[in-house]
């Protein structure tokens, strides 16, 4: 049973600067105990701060509800909480300015639970 409230993604910073190593916490609530969730950043190529058709993925998260990584490795990305508890509360690590996240632009995150996009 899905609670009340809808589906809520959350990102935290919203903004950084290119040069900061932080993480960045991507959550995902109001989904189903144990829901599989595609959470994907695209990169917002004409800067309307919405995802359309023109906008291109640059990375690609299958996470589930409740599950951490095999490996216990805090980069990847997983369910922080290891609870299947009808959200996902993921990092994506941002540290290391010459990985591809520090790309000066405009991103948008978005999370679905039955394709790529919302
Ligand atoms: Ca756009
Ligand atoms: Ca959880």
């Amino acid at each position: 049973m899905r609670p009340p409230g809808g589906r809520v993604l959350t990102v935290n910073p919203t903004n950084i600067v290119w040069n900061t190593n932080t993480w960045v916490e991507v959550g995902v609530n109001g989904i189903e105990a144990g829901a599989a969730v595609r959470l994907g950043l695209y990169i917002d190529v004409d800067r309307d701060a919405a995802l359309g058709t023109n906008d291109r993925m640059v990375a690609l998260f299958n996470l589930v509800d409740g599950q951490t990584n095999s490996l216990a490795a805090e980069t990847i990305v997983d369910d922080e909480d290891g609870a299947a508890d009808g959200a996902i509360a993921s990092r994506v690590s941002y540290f290391g300015i010459d990985g591809v996240h520090h790309v000066a632009g405009s991103y948008l995150w978005a999370a679905s639970t039955n394709g790529l996009r919302p």
